[in-house]
């Protein structure tokens, strides 16, 4: 059985937790990971999602994409068409770099942030859901959290 760790914020672990609906892979969720255990299972890049099947840790969500592609090919993710399959990838590849600071710009700006800490903090107790607030505003401005991407303005 897999195991898909990160929050479900995160489009990144939507997009890990869809592809594995679609092809029907039986998994357990863990939404919430600590720093450290994410240190620790992921050393490299630090990030979610990370997945662990058969014992192997696997992260980056194109990466987990081409491994369930591997344990199921059907149905395949990608065209039995090189050529296209190769564009499929560049699409998924440019979308994941371009739409992330959209997603982050439009969720924490001021008219969408009461929701976005309401889904996000669901789980954590009432004190702690400013830090949180504080640490949305942070990832949703600041570049270096996820590369050195296109990142619009939240205001
Ligand atoms: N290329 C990675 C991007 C993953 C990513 O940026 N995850 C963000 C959350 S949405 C993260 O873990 N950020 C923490 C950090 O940069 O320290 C993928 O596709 O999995």
């Amino acid at each position: 059985m897999l195991k898909i760790i990160g929050p479900s914020i995160s489009p990144f672990v939507v997009k890990v937790l869809a592809a594995a609906d679609y092809k029907q892979l039986a998994y357990t969720h863990q939404d919430f990971v600590s720093t450290g255990e994410l240190s620790q299972l992921n050393p490299g890049t630090g990030k979610i999602p990370i997945v662990i099947s058969e014992g192997e840790v696997v992260y980056d969500s194109t990466l987990i994409l081409r491994h369930f592609d591997q344990l199921q090919p059907s149905p395949a993710l990608l065209s039995d068409d090189p050529a296209i399959a190769a564009q499929q990838r560049m699409l998924e590849d440019w979308s994941d770099e371009s739409f992330y600071w959209y997603n982050q710009a439009l969720r924490w700006c001021p008219k969408n942030e009461a929701r976005t800490i309401a889904q996000n903090t669901h789980f954590v107790p009432k004190l702690a859901r400013s830090p949180n607030r504080s640490c949305g505003n942070w990832s949703a401005s600041n570049p270096r959290h996820r590369g050195w991407g296109a990142c619009p303005t939240t205001s």
